[in-house]
Parts: C-alpha cells; sequence; structure tokens
C-alpha cells in the first residue's frame, strides 16, 4: 500500500497562492516583541487578555459549512499576521446546532483574543457559558481548540505533533470498517480491506430476522460507498429495526468464522452501538472471548456508566466506550475503576486537543489506551488533529479511519498519508490540512439526519 495523499511538499506547492493560507513564514514567531494590551478587546469591562505580540490577536473567525459527500461544519480562525488555524465542529445530523452556537455566542468573543491563549479561551468559553458540557458546547470549543492548536504550530513552524512533545511512534495504526450482509460479502470486505493496507478490521453483519443493521455498507456491486457511510441526506430520519436476541445469537457464530478463514493473528473489533442491557453485553462479551477480540465497543448505553461493571465482572474481551462522551466526567467512572480498555472520544466532540489529551494523561494512571472515534463525520481536520494527538501520546491503542470520499479530500487539501495499515499525519507546518473555498462553495448544506430504531412492537430503541 502507498500513501494515498499528496506528500508534503506536493501539498506546500498547491497551496501557496491563497492569501489565507499564509503560515508564519513572515512572521518572526521567536521574537514576542513587547507585551502589548492595544487590540480591540482595550474597550472591555475586564481588564484585556495580555497579547503576547499584536499580530497574534484574533482578526476573524468564519463559520464555513460545506456538504461535499456529507455536511461539515468547519471553523476558519485568522490572526493580525494573516495565520489562519482550522477547527472541526462537525456534529452529525445536528450540525446547525453547532453553527449557530459559534456564529451567534463564540465568534463575537474571540475577535481580539490573543489567538497564542489556548488553555485561557478553552476555560473562558467553558466556564464563562455558565451552562457546561453537551455535545454543541464542546463541538464548538473544540473547533475555537483546535484551530489556536493549528495557528500555534504555524508560527511555531512546527507540524502539530512536534508541540506536543513530539513523535512517540512512527506510524499510528489503524482500523478500518469490514462489513456483509452474509459469510462471502463478509469475507470479500475483509479481504479488500486488507488489500488497501488494513491490519486491524472492525466487523460487522446483518442479522437473520433484521431488516437493517448498523454498520453493514453497500456492497461495491451496489455502487454506493464501501464504507458505512450512517448519515442518509433525507428531510426525515429512516427508521431501523432491532431485535438484540437474534443479535446475540448470531454475531458469535459470525467470529467463528471470520477465525477460522482469517486466523489467529488479525486483530478483529466490533461496535455493538450502545444496544444491550448490562447482562445482555456481559453475555456477549463471554461468548467472544475465544475469539480473542482487539475490542467490543459501546456494547451498553454509555451514559450510564456503572452499567460497565456488571460487564466486567463477567468477561475479559476488551471494552471500548466514549464516542458520544464529551468531557472527562463522563469517563470518571469508568477510568478510575478500569471498567474499559480504550477511550473512543473524538477531538471534534470532546472539547478539543487540550480536553481530549486531559482525559488521555487521566486513562494512562490506568493503564487505558486511546481509540479516538475517526468516522466519516468527523472531518479531515478532526481527523488531523487526531492523527498529531495519536502520534504524541504514549497510551496509544489504536485509531478508527473510515476513509472520506473524493470531493471531500478536495474541500480539505490534506497532508496524511496511509501507508500499510499506518497514518502519519504529515510535516506540514500546524495541522496540515488547507480548506479550500471555491471547491467547498460548490457543495451547499444538505439536511440529513441519523437512522433510529424501533423494536419489533414499535417501541423506540437504542440506534
Ligand atoms: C463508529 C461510530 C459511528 C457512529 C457515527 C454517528 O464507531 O465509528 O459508531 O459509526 O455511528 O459516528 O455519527
Ligand atoms: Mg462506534
Amino acid at each position: 500500500m502507498t500513501t494515498q495523499h499528496p506528500t508534503s511538499t506536493e501539498h506546500a506547492s498547491t497551496g501557496a497562492a491563497d492569501p489565507r493560507d499564509v503560515d508564519a513564514r513572515d512572521v518572526d514567531a521567536r521574537d514576542p516583541g513587547p507585551a502589548s494590551a492595544t487590540t480591540s478587546t482595550a474597550s472591555r469591562t475586564a481588564p484585556p487578555a495580555r497579547t503576547a505580540r499584536p499580530g497574534s490577536a484574533i482578526r476573524s473567525a468564519e463559520v464555513l459549512v460545506t456538504s461535499p459527500d456529507r455536511n461539515f461544519v468547519t471553523l476558519r480562525i485568522t490572526t493580525e499576521d494573516g495565520v489562519v488555524g482550522l477547527g472541526d465542529a462537525t456534529l452529525n445530523g445536528r450540525e446547525l446546532s453547532v453553527v449557530s452556537y459559534l456564529r451567534d455566542h463564540v465568534v463575537p468573543l474571540l475577535v481580539g483574543r490573543d489567538a497564542h491563549r489556548i488553555e485561557d479561551t478553552w476555560q473562558f468559553l467553558y466556564r464563562s457559558a455558565y451552562w457546561r458540557r453537551g455535545p454543541v458546547t464542546m463541538a464548538a470549543i473544540a473547533a475555537v481548540d483546535v484551530a489556536l492548536w493549528d495557528i500555534k504550530a504555524r508560527y511555531a513552524r512546527m507540524p502539530l505533533y512536534q508541540l506536543l512533545g513530539g513523535a512517540s511512534r512512527n506510524g499510528i495504526m489503524a482500523y478500518g470498517h469490514a462489513s456483509g450482509r452474509d459469510l462471502p460479502e463478509l469475507f470479500d470486505s475483509i479481504r479488500r480491506h486488507q488489500d488497501l493496507g488494513f491490519r486491524s478490521i472492525r466487523v460487522q453483519t446483518s442479522v437473520p430476522g433484521i431488516d437493517a443493521v448498523y454498520g453493514v455498507a453497500a456492497q461495491p456491486s451496489s455502487g454506493g460507498r464501501y464504507d458505512y457511510e450512517p448519515a442518509q441526506r433525507a428531510p426525515l430520519p429512516a427508521e431501523e429495526d432491532w431485535d438484540t436476541r437474534a443479535y446475540l445469537r448470531h454475531i458469535p457464530a459470525v467470529f467463528e468464522a471470520v477465525r477460522n478463514e482469517f486466523g489467529p493473528e488479525l486483530p478483529l473489533l466490533h461496535d455493538g452501538h450502545h444496544r444491550m442491557t448490562p447482562i445482555q453485553a456481559a453475555r456477549l462479551g463471554k461468548d467472544l472471548e475465544p475469539y480473542d477480540l482487539f475490542w467490543l465497543e459501546d456494547c451498553t448505553p454509555a451514559e450510564n456508566q456503572e452499567a460497565l461493571r456488571l460487564v466486567r465482572q463477567h468477561t475479559t474481551t476488551p471494552l471500548a466506550i466514549g464516542e458520544v462522551f464529551n468531557t472527562v466526567w463522563d469517563y470518571q467512572t469508568v477510568i478510575r475503576e478500569q471498567l474499559i480498555d480504550y477511550v473512543r472520544s473524538a477531538v471534534t466532540h470532546t472539547g478539543g486537543i487540550s480536553a481530549l489529551r486531559r482525559i488521555l494523561d487521566f486513562a494512562a494512571q490506568y493503564q487505558i489506551k486511546s481509540g479516538i472515534h475517526g468516522p466519516t463525520d468527523i472531518s479531515p481536520v478532526g481527523m488531523a488533529a487526531a492523527l498529531h494527538l495519536d502520534l504524541a501520546i504514549h497510551n496509544f491503542g489504536i485509531q478508527e479511519y473510515m476513509q472520506h470520499g473524493a470531493r471531500t479530500d478536495e474541500v480539505f487539501r490534506q497532508s496524511f498519508t496511509f501507508t500499510d495499515g499506518f497514518l502519519h499525519p504529515g510535516e506540514q507546518n500546524g495541522l496540515g490540512v488547507v480548506y479550500d473555498d471555491e471547491v467547498a462553495d460548490r457543495f451547499e448544506y444538505q439536511p440529513a439526519y441519523l437512522p433510529f430504531n424501533r423494536l419489533k412492537d414499535g417501541t423506540v430503541h437504542d440506534w
């Protein structure tokens, strides 16, 4: 498998014309100059934050919405020096709520602030709102945080991972998403992912008796995406059906067949997508033990942290949880009591690099590793942020990697590489992502929803 994205050199040569792509080349960021308070914050009632240099004051913050293959929300912050940073604010199926949070409530607070003060800005946005946590707030804060890290790394003229402590490894092991309606389709999908270079594979299948099951992608013959794309562009959410008993009967046999076909070494993952009760999850974990899973993800609805105690008592199958979490508080019990093995949060939904790093440092004290969320609804900006963090932290576990579509890659010009199953964020300054306005403007926002589930009797169930 060779590199699928432009190398740093190619990227640099295509990005130079747009003034918004200017990095710190023209700015002597090594000499902060005299401390100055003469930014537009001067007229505020509270004393203005000291600015390291007037040029690093935030000149503008723009909220950009585009829908190349799906909807993405991006925050672009520009300093007086013309240094640009990007942050991902995409919240699948609820995108415009974060747009409003940013545009109506956060952007007016950013203009004039010193872009270098990342921690201060994070604490200010988190605490000054009074209303705390939640996916909308934390996605908005994440976008600001990541954009400011991007800016700081561009000033420093370094790839972001260098500012986070430098590389702790050479590459980032990624897992891909194989799925099939039956075993032949599933085996074919696993082989295709192996051909793409993946060395770790998530396995999802249809279940007899259930019409539409989470995680089963369109097959290549249908012309649809080969990776699973959960949100559907439609005015209303699609209804799917669910039967936990049928699922529990079926899945162990699927993993037995996969192990028989592909041998004992291939790391295999599975996502339960919050659908089981604790005792059902405990049973599935136990039934899957012979097939040595890398992890069983989101076996129960994640907001009940205590549920994992029961699951843990019954099984040694490793557990991953947290893609719908948004702060360290959601992890308090599961980390402190060592009820999980992998933290699944996305940088995008957990308050950014600053906040996710704090969670992962907390997790490290308990031998819990990272498994950062990386579905297609995390934009290439959010993915780049994840990759820089993955490379730098010590307790890295694995990175989810669902490849974006070609149009998305045109909007977001990226410098990461995927080679022989390993990702690398590249060596561009900052995050290494450039947003192409011209391409983005071709794709207007389209309403899209995640599906929802009903049981056979019509009861709404966790999706
Ligand atoms: C995963 C996730 C996704 C989510 C999606 C919702 O493990 O990648 O479960 O597939 O369903 O991110 O927006
Ligand atoms: Mg998941």
